[in-house]
């Protein structure tokens, strides 16, 4: 049985804006349909729907490729997710400002509305 829970992402750029984002619920599945993500709509939030791009697909780790691009999201960019091809935000990325790293889109993300492509500092 899944627990559905309402969820709010809070963030936090490395220059000290915040910006939020709500769902108005959100459960995951268990490991042997590989933790596919079930989410509602967005429901408001200052940081713009990152989310939704997310919605449905399966859990993707370095080791298990369970997204929609011929690559393997994770490893492309270094997290573990629930990447589609592969995504609009991106939380379990590299804890960087910009420019910390030579790469753009590597950082923790949240590609929509306020923080654009900004990498974040906080992302809850
Ligand atoms: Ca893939």
């Amino acid at each position: 049985m899944r627990k559905e829970n309402e969820l709010r992402v809070d963030m936090d750029d490395w220059e000290g804006a915040q910006a939020f984002a709500q769902y108005s619920s959100i459960s995951i599945d268990s490991e042997n349909t590989g933790y596919q993500l079930h989410l509602s709509s967005f429901t408001g939030g200052t940081a713009g729907d990152s989310l939704s791009n997310q919605k449905d697909m399966k859990f993707t780790t370095f080791d298990k490729d369970q997204d929609q691009s011929d690559e393997n999201c994770a490893q492309h960019f270094l997290g573990g997710f629930w990447y589609n091809t592969c995504h609009m935000a991106n939380p379990t990325g590299i804890y960087a400002p910009h420019g910390a790293i030579e790469f753009e889109n590597f950082h923790v993300i949240w590609q929509l509305g306020r923080a654009g492509t900004t990498p974040l500092r906080l992302l809850q």
